[in-house]
């Protein structure tokens, strides 16, 4: 059975992982609007994935013979200034999420989870990877944003991108 804090916890979680695919969702929208499709795929990739991280939680707390409930998810933001500014708010927001997940793992450790803190690790992990893509991206566009060409090109290296279920993969 979980810990009813931890339960509290990674269900408020669930909310913010759920927000982070609603706020990647709209970015995707906006992408596509300016005619940049790669970069609108990543976003939708993005989306996708944090529904999966969401739902690995979500499963989770089940598995542990807990309750899930689900908040309402707060309204996100529509519009960007450039595509370097929508990545630099995701790179600002996946640091933000990775002090949740830290929080989260700090109260794992205080109540002495174990459980809970094996699963958090492949949170951790993950975190590493959602800034240091985010960061990449951002270095890039910000070389290419007076060149429309190169902007261009660089759009065209994301059309590849393709969703990994996080809840398929080990804990
Ligand atoms: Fe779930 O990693 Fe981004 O927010």
């Amino acid at each position: 059975m979980i810990n009813e804090r931890m339960q509290k916890e990674i269900n408020e979680q669930i909310n913010a992982e759920f927000w982070s695919a609603y706020l990647y969702l709209s970015m995707s929208a906006w992408f596509t609007q300016k005619n940049l499709p790669g970069f609108a795929n990543w976003m939708y990739v993005q989306y996708q994935e944090e529904i999966s991280h969401g739902m690995k939680m979500f499963r989770y707390i089940h598995e542990r013979g807990g309750e899930v409930t689900l908040k309402p998810i707060a309204k996100v933001e529509t519009k960007w200034k450039s595509p370097a500014d929508a990545f630099k708010a995701t790179l600002e927001h996946e640091r933000k999420v990775t002090a949740l997940i830290n929080g989260l793992m700090d109260t794992a450790h205080e109540i002495k989870d174990y459980a809970t803190i094996n699963f958090l690790n492949w949170y951790i992990d993950e975190q590493v990877e959602e800034e240091a893509n985010a960061e990449e991206i951002l270095h890039k566009l910000q070389v290419v944003e007076k060149d429309p060409a190169a902007l261009y090109a660089l759009d065209k290296e994301y059309e590849s991108r393709v969703f990994v279920d996080a809840t398929l993969s080990a804990e």
